[in-house]
């Protein structure tokens, strides 16, 4: 039996979310999603160190019940409280989960004061009014659930990139191999990058499609089959994830895959365009009159409405079209272009790896820097420094520079931003830094106004050089904190302050949008991957994704410099 530590963390997160359902105690059920964090991080798979007998309660946040619960899952491939949870859950009130707005803790309220355990119920509760009267319930969630309860069937629940990217390289390397398949590509939303996808839609050209749909239809994660024809096949996994695959001839893969890579905003506009100047495009190929002018690429299929390629990351309808047609389009930043990571943990605070082995898996990527910013002593749940292990541990990096080759470590803390905005460390500390890294760990729940009021004053600090993930969401969990993104924007710009984007797959803070905003204001990014480990260095792959979608090159974002270069950026507010 193969169970990986995404399957353990899917079925820790599924524990939580049910305990949450259920009203439990809210400690028991963070355990839980910190130690699927904690999983999903961890470069060695749980089944081989349950093999070798090591001892998991020496990992963070692993104590002995998760110890065992792990033990169990890679011995019997499942976990008798889940199984036990979803015996106990009505399944109809998991369905609610998946209408846009409402979580666990709803769910919870939902059923405990109004006994509405289903999407119908919840129609009613709508309709009839008392749902108003439920804390928490204001008049913008009412408004949400209206426009979706309002639809024919509720919106399909989004996946993370991070989860869903490897899913669809795994099925496309499965039916890579069918007989007669030319060329395969991930299309729609997840090629877009987009930091959450629907689902999986797949393109190939094929000469025989009669293998390809059968592998398809029958692959080893498969759950059921919702459509299956000679063209077009849809099912659904195991996991809950749809996929979609088209197969074509290999003439016309470049019009379907640009067709179904989408945006379809982006298909719309550009169609428009096209026909205007009498070419008519879809799916099967670029056309003047019954003539098919492009269709092997999506390269053809730009160049005969005479612009030139524009990247699926760009493809939103947000300008990019006439971009490309002015040849202003950005030249998109590239990850081999990063240098170094400037937002790391380790075990000083809550992160997996020594300084020692950060370094080493920091130089194995090539980078000349890594910058280590360990939590400050407010974030006592990640075993934030206090100042002399702060000092403490400026020594060790000071130690290890002196032997290490080719990579330099920078002295950096991910520095609370108070509640008063004065930042976690004193001056006298932060002088000794090479910059600081700052961010908003509590308090999120107050006024726009005072959330940037909060952010801004701590600007004013000429020792904060980082403001890391700047809205706080976390996709999924957490909506982003109240905050005047343009005030802080502008102030960033006239104080040189660097905007992080972190690769976190539930953060990807800063989003898109605001990407560009900053860019646009002349700031400066940090694409960091805020890792706890050495294998979450491999998130900076994420961060890069979604900085494309914010239109950013190489010279907006300031870990893509050397390391005079960047120290220069660093120190320029001193
Ligand atoms: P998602 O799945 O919500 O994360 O986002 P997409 O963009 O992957 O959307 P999806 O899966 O509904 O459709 C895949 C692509 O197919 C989409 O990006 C563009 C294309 N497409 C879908 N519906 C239409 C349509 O009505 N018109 C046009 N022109 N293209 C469409
Ligand atoms: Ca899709």
């Amino acid at each position: 039996m193969n169970v990986t530590n995404r399957d353990i963390a899917a079925a820790f997160n599924e524990i939580a979310e049910l305990l949450d359902i259920e009203g439990a105690n809210p400690f028991r059920i963070r355990a839980y999603r910190n130690a699927a964090r904690t999983l999903l991080s961890y470069p060695k798979e749980m089944q081989s160190l349950v093999d070798e007998g090591f001892d998991l309660t020496s990992l963070k946040t692993i104590g002995k019940d998760l110890a065992q619960k792990i033990t169990e899952m890679v011995r019997s491939g499942e976990m008798k409280l889940l199984n036990d949870l979803k015996h106990r859950i009505d399944p109809e009130l998991e369905e609610l989960l998946k209408i846009p707005g409402i979580g666990p803790k709803r769910v919870h309220l939902l059923y405990e004061l109004l006994r509405v355990k289903s999407i119908q119920a919840l129609k009613k509760a709508l309709e009839n009014g008392s749902l108003e009267r439920i804390a928490g319930f204001g008049a913008k969630l009412l408004q949400t659930l209206r426009t979706a309860l309002g639809k024919k069937t509720a919106e399909r629940k989004r996946y993370r990139l991070y989860d869903i990217l490897p899913i669809a390289q795994q099925i496309t390397d499965q039916l890579s191999q069918a007989k007669g398949v030319i060329r395969i590509e991930i299309a729609g939303s997840i090629r877009r990058r987009r930091d959450t996808a629907k689902d999986i839609d797949l393109v190939a050209a094929c000469e025989d499609e009669s293998d390809i749909m059968g592998r398809f239809t029958s692959l080893p994660d498969l759950h059921s089959v919702v459509m299956h024809g000679p063209t077009r096949s849809s099912i659904i996994l195991k996991n809950g994830m749809h996929v979609d695959l088209r197969v074509v001839s290999e003439n016309e893969f470049g019009t379907a895959l640009h067709h179904l890579t989408g945006s379809k905003a982006h298909n719309i506009e550009l169609r428009k365009i096209a026909s205007k100047r009498g070419i008519k495009i879809n799916e099967y190929g670029v056309f003047i009159g019954e003539q098919k002018i492009a269709s092997n690429s999506e390269t053809a299929l730009y160049k005969a409405l005479s612009m030139p390629y524009i990247a699926p990351e760009l493809r939103e309808n947000q300008g990019e079209i006439e971009a490309a047609f002015n040849n202003t389009l950005p030249y998109l930043i590239q990850s081999s272009q990063i240098r170094g990571d400037l937002h790391v943990h380790t075990a000083y605070s809550d992160g997996m790896n020594t300084l020692e082995e950060m370094a080493t898996a920091a130089q194995a990527k090539g980078y000349e820097y890594l910058a280590i910013t360990d939590h400050t002593r407010h974030l006592h749940i990640a075993h934030g420094l206090d100042e002399n292990r702060v000092l403490e541990q400026l020594e060790q990096i000071d130690r290890l520079n002196g032997s290490l080759e080719g990579i330099r470590l920078l002295k950096s803390a991910e520095v609370d931003i108070l509640s008063d905005g004065t930042l976690d460390l004193s001056d006298t500390v932060l002088k000794q830094l090479d910059f600081a890294v700052c961010a908003v760990h509590y308090r999120f729940n107050i006024s726009k106004k005072e959330q940037t009021y909060r952010i801004l004053k701590a600007m004013e600090n000429p020792y904060f050089t980082i403001l890391a993930h700047p809205t706080g969401r976390l996709l999924g969990l957490r909506e982003p904190y109240e905050l005047d993104m343009e005030a802080i924007i502008k102030e960033c710009a006239h104080r040189g302050i660097i905007l992080e984007l972190n690769s976190q797959p539930d953060r990807l803070d800063l989003n898109d949008t605001h990407c560009r905003m900053a860019k646009e204001a002349g700031v400066k990014i940090a694409v960091s991957t805020d890792a706890h480990s050495t294998h979450d260095l491999e998130l900076m792959e994420m961060g890069i994704g979604q900085a494309r979608r914010g239109w950013l090159e190489k010279k907006d974002v300031i870990n893509t410099r050397s390391l005079p270069a960047l120290m220069k950026i660093l120190r320029q507010r001193r």
